[in-house]
């Protein structure tokens, strides 16, 4: 660790204040060239706390830039994690009050739902398929924190690696019998298609993203819960929404779920 505690607190305030100010700021490592991983996610953490202290509850976890596509447009090369509070769950069909974001953009995942704890190191794509209750459709919204979504992997983490919103819904699917790499997806935006993929653009199966993030927990002594929900990132580059915009996502054998924004 390269920043001490008070900074790190510090850091975190700034960043959680643009978010709920809904207003965008220079990359923190512009300002922090020492900071380091761990510097990184202890600012995540400490986002993660003022949201607890605040009565509200974690809803899910993420993986990001998980997939070429990903990767290639943020100018990164490297997976990265985060977490949602139940204020960033929007019902199936349901409104995001883009006034309340920054340049949001919308990214087609494949959510998983674990019926058993995942924890690492060791965990592999075989250990989360078994400890998979379901898979089913994720919307994420990303609204990075940073001036025109520009910034390095570091000041993405402490970001919370832009989390901002999501919605899953549609026909949960078993994941027995079935290969993800091959499922389809396309999402739509005001009826146009406008992103088109299949599993395998996560990492080759989207099960090794979920792997990743509880062998990464497991670095830090803690574990995936069971029934936690977790997108495993967006299979295509992210499109930019704005108010009046509706989009969904359909993924083979998984039906479809949707949002507006208003
Ligand atoms: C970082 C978050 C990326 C994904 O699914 O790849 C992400 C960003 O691109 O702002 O959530
Ligand atoms: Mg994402």
């Amino acid at each position: 660790m390269k920043l001490d505690k008070a900074t790190i607190d510090a850091l975190a305030e700034h960043l959680e204040n643009c978010q709920l100010q809904a207003r965008d700021t220079t990359k923190i490592t512009d300002d922090h060239p020492d900071m380091d991983w761990e510097d990184a996610y202890a600012i995540q953490a400490a986002l993660l706390a003022r949201k607890q202290a605040r009565g509200l509850k974690l809803a899910g976890l993420k993986a990001g830039l998980t997939s070429f596509a990903k990767m290639k447009q943020m100018g990164v090369s490297s997976p990265v994690f985060g977490f949602m509070t139940e204020d960033y769950a929007v019902p199936h069909g349901g409104e995001v009050k883009t006034s309340e974001l920054i340049h949001p953009k919308v990214e087609p995942e494949i959510a998983f739902v674990l019926k058993r704890a995942l924890s690492g190191p060791g965990c592999h794509m075989g250990t989360v398929l078994a400890a998979t209750d379901f898979v089913l459709p994720g919307i994420e919204v990303i609204d990075s924190r940073y001036r025109d979504f520009k910034f390095d992997l570091k000041s993405v983490i402490a970001d919370n690696t832009s989390a901002a919103r999501f919605v899953v819904g549609g026909q949960p699917m078993k994941v027995d019998g079935q290969d993800l790499r091959t499922v389809g997806i396309v999402m739509e935006k005001n009826g146009q298609p406008v992103a088109f993929g299949a599993g395998a653009a996560v990492l080759g199966h989207p099960a090794t993203a979920i792997a990743m993030l509880a062998n990464h927990l497991g670095e830090r002594g803690e574990e995936i819960p069971a029934g936690t929900l977790i997108l495993s990132g967006g299979i295509t580059e992210a499109v930019s929404v704005q108010a009046g915009d509706s989009v969904t996502l359909k993924v083979q054998g998984m039906g479809s779920t949707g949002l507006r924004f208003v």
